[in-house]
């Protein structure tokens, strides 16, 4: 994996009450899609879902170098991108349920989710659609004399999709404050990368002049501060950037994906679990330098398990929508 400008960063110069709140905010990912695969195994939850376990650490750390006003699109895979860049898990839950207090009022589901308030300009189940989006509210704030920023977070799948290049073009002609983010997790649907992705992937932004990095997306530390230089720049005025961070699903490609041995070894996800798994490096390196200690995680897991199960029994016991409200707010 390449880590470009790694020795440059100072992890240290971070203070402890943030990583640990990143770790705690991963954590909560984690937490919540393990009560999505229940729900969904247990009949409870209409459609399905994609979880995004395993890649906590990107879209925790590209978060939490945005502010509140700064946008973020999303993919198919997305409750981790919401989550990070602030909604809460009982609104997330009533939305997966189809409930009336959902973030789209139970008519988006767990592919369609946004949030204004939080700059989420939604989810988006087409592979690559949100980069015309995402793009386009660079070009907003970029008009407007904001210095907001924009992310676009998309899987690797995604540069086979035209409309991701002529937005790069654009974005990087116009120095708009856009910054996509790739998330490489090995796999479009059931197939590897390598048969579906010719050449290089960092060399297609890099043909556009874009601002590159590529990291390895399952240290959180490290796609925290590469983050923060690269929306501090957009924020300056300097353009866009693109980060290719490598990381993995440790799902199928969706809840009902079990059976993966024709695609996948379970010896290759036994391998990113238990070497490579983004919250135990987190806390592994805070053990090290005696910032943190199995006490201090124990009660962010407890905090984070008694939320997690109040936002589920919230979600379970909210209302479905009234049946009158199904033409409203549906666009033609
Ligand atoms: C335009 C388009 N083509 C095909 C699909 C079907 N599809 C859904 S997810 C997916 C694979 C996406 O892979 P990737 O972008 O790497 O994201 P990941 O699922 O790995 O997070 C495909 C092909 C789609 N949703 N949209």
């Amino acid at each position: 994996m390449v880590t470009t400008q790694m020795e440059a960063l100072d992890y240290r110069a971070v203070d402890r009450e943030q990583w640990l709140h990143i770790y705690q905010q991963m954590l909560k990912i984690r937490v919540f899609e393990e009560h999505v695969n229940e729900l969904y195994t247990s009949a409870k939850m209409p459609g399905l879902a994609h979880l995004y376990i395993g890649e906590e650490a990107v879209a925790v750390g590209v978060c939490e170098a945005l502010r509140k006003d700064d946008y973020i699109t999303s993919t198919h895979r997305g409750h981790g991108h919401c989550l990070a860049k602030g909604a809460t898990m009982d609104r997330m839950f009533a939305e997966l349920l189809g409930k009336e207090p959902g973030y789209c009022r139970g008519k988006g589901g767990s592919m369609h989710i946004a949030d204004q308030d939080t700059g989420n300009l939604g989810a988006n189940a087409i592979v690559g659609g949100s980069a015309g989006i995402a793009t386009g509210a660079a070009m907003s704030a970029k008009m407007r004399g904001s210095d907001q920023v924009a992310v676009c977070f998309f899987g690797e799948g995604a540069l086979g999709q035209g409309l991701l290049y002529e937005t790069m073009n654009m974005a990087q002609l116009w120095k708009f404050p856009v910054i996509y983010v790739c998330e490489n997790n090995l796999y479009n649907e059931y197939t590897h990368h390598s048969e579906s992705t010719a050449g290089s992937m960092r060399a297609r932004a890099e043909a556009f002049g874009l601002r590159t990095e590529e990291i390895d997306g399952q240290d959180a530390r490290l796609v925290y501060l590469t983050a923060l230089r690269l929306v501090e720049r957009a924020r300056r005025g300097e353009g866009p950037a693109f980060l290719l961070c490598h990381t993995y699903r440790y799902h199928g490609h969706h809840v009902g994906d079990i059976n993966r041995a024709y695609y996948r070894s379970k010896e290759e996800e036994q391998f990113w679990k238990t070497e490579r798994d983004p919250l135990q490096l987190l806390a592994d390196w805070l053990t090290q330098e005696s910032l943190a200690d199995a006490g201090i995680f124990e009660g962010i897991e407890k905090e984070v398990r008694i939320e997690a199960e109040a936002a589920v029994q919230f979600a379970l016991n909210a209302p479905y929508p009234a049946p009158e409200e199904v033409t409203l707010h549906v666009y033609v």
